[in-house]
């Protein structure tokens, strides 16, 4: 069911559908805008006269090219690489690269639109982009992975730079792969031009708490729901779907606050475990062993791992998806009501269909969109980009202390937006109103461009 448009943006929003021909994670993330500036483009007739909205859809730039790469066994595989430069009204084009089977136009798409508001909520003078490769990383040697990362960036450095376009991590793409990628760059151009990429290793350029920031953002957020409600995380049972950097570090901080994650799980299965997760063990299965999460259960007898398990059918106070788009169905929100689901804060881009993000709203679940609540990794990412500007490095408590700064910050302006536009405790309207106007202003100011 698509939601009733303003008639100026439905029009739009069938242009959109038009000219992007079966792109429908594209869509769906252009429509979940849409139907938020319905009183946007009653209040500022401007945007639409200055068809701020079609530009906003058309991305500057996209960029697609082969990239050919040696297994180890000598034989020739041929990728996809992707970069899609959507917008650079706030700054030099930002967002991560992601490395997955399913990765094509539309995906990078979704997520390159995303990114324009989110990087916007940030604060900081950051643009929006996105990249990837279909390529996939399971079960390659490092050669491999290396490989790889050298021939995507044999042909994307010509596109990057300090001010023009500074990818980082995503889905498939860590510090592993973000050293191949810098190597690359540094040898190709002969240049030693740290802010280029995002998520670099400590002893290269990179910032403390890039590591743990999109999670631990995420959780920040969460616990500035919970104030508003005069709670904690104290006690609050949650589940964390995926296993991967944003699920780790989320888990990780919800100990900290005193919450308690039961489960967590990879594209395989789920894994119980009703004492709460054994972080170390997460991390050395994860980020050490590189192993599968069914690993968990034999050596903590404790827990349960169900293969091709669902997490959402396990009761929980708080639900933090944070593995991939369009993981978490209506089936699963229905579910996730039932059992007492109070708050869902996203940590994936788009985890939440449409349809379950109904039933959410429904069920006045409080419920915390992507673009505001995972802004915290692309905002340490500015933080990064900051330091190299200033060739300094930050300690841990400080750069923690900003992320939490910039998640309060955002979670005020989202909570605020919602109200001043006649939605109060509507954070999908907070987040995409106050993300998009400032980049329409922006727009606007530099005229036809
Ligand atoms: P990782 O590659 O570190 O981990 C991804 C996790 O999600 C893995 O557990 C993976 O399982 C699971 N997963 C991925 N694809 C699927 C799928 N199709 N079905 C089921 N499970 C899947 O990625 P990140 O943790 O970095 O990213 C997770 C999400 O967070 C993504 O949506 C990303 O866009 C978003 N995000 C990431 C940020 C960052 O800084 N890294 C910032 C903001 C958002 P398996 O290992 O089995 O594939
Ligand atoms: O989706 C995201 O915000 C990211 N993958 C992080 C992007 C970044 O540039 O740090």
């Amino acid at each position: 069911m698509t939601p009733q448009l303003d008639p100026q943006l439905e029009s739009i929003y069938q242009q959109v559908i038009q000219r992007n021909p079966g792109e429908s994670e594209f869509h769906q993330a252009v429509l979940e805008v849409f139907g938020s500036l319905g009183q946007v483009v009653k209040k500022h007739p401007d945007v639409l006269e200055n068809k701020i909205i079609e530009r906003i859809c058309e991305p500057e730039r996209q960029i697609i090219f082969r990239v050919p790469w040696q297994d180890d066994k000598g034989e020739v595989h041929i990728n996809r690489g992707f970069r899609v430069e959507f917008n650079s009204a706030l700054g030099p084009y930002k967002g991560g690269l992601r490395f997955h089977p399913s990765v094509y136009l539309s995906v990078i798409k979704f997520l390159g639109f995303e990114q324009i508001f989110k990087n916007a909520l940030t604060g900081m003078p950051i643009g929006g982009g996105k990249g990837g490769s279909d390529f996939d990383p399971k079960g390659r040697s490092d050669s491999e992975v290396m490989r790889f990362c050298q021939s995507f960036m044999t042909e994307l450095y010509r596109h990057l730079g300090e001010y023009t376009d500074v990818p980082a991590g995503d889905i498939g793409v860590g510090g592993r792969e973000i050293g191949y990628l810098f190597g690359q760059y540094k040898r190709i151009t002969n240049r030693y031009e740290s802010a280029v990429l995002t998520g670099k290793g400590l002893d290269w350029g990179g910032s403390l708490v890039r590591k743990e920031a999109t999670g631990y953002g995420l959780v920040f957020f969460v616990e500035e729901m919970l104030k508003v409600e005069g709670q904690s995380f104290d006690g609050k049972k949650c589940l964390v779907s995926g296993s991967g950097n944003v699920a780790i570090y989320a888990i990780e901080k919800v100990h900290q606050l005193g919450g308690k994650v039961v489960a967590c799980s990879d594209s395989a299965g789920t894994i119980y475990d009703q004492n709460g997760l054994d972080l170390d063990l997460l991390k050395e299965i994860k980020e050490v062993q590189r192993a599968r999460l069914s690993v968990y259960a034999d050596t903590h007898k404790g827990a349960t791992y169900s293969e091709g398990g669902n997490i959402w059918d396990i009761p929980c106070d708080i639900a933090l998806p944070s593995a991939t788009q369009n993981e978490l169905g209506e089936a699963d929100a229905t579910e996730l009501v039932k059992n007492g689901c109070k708050i869902v804060g996203e940590g994936a881009n788009m985890p939440t269909t449409p349809e379950a993000t109904r039933v959410f709203q429904m069920a006045n679940v409080a419920f915390a969109p992507g673009k505001a609540a995972n802004a915290g990794g692309v905002a340490t990412s500015a933080l990064e980009m900051q330091q190299n500007a200033s060739r300094d490095a930050w300690s841990f408590e400080h750069t923690e202390e900003r992320l939490a700064e910039i998640m309060s910050h955002i979670h005020r302006n989202t909570f605020e937006t919602a109200e001043e536009f006649g939605t109060p405790g509507n954070y999908i309207n907070g987040a995409n109103i106050a993300g998009f106007l400032k980049v329409a202003r922006a727009m606007e100011a530099f005229g036809v461009v």
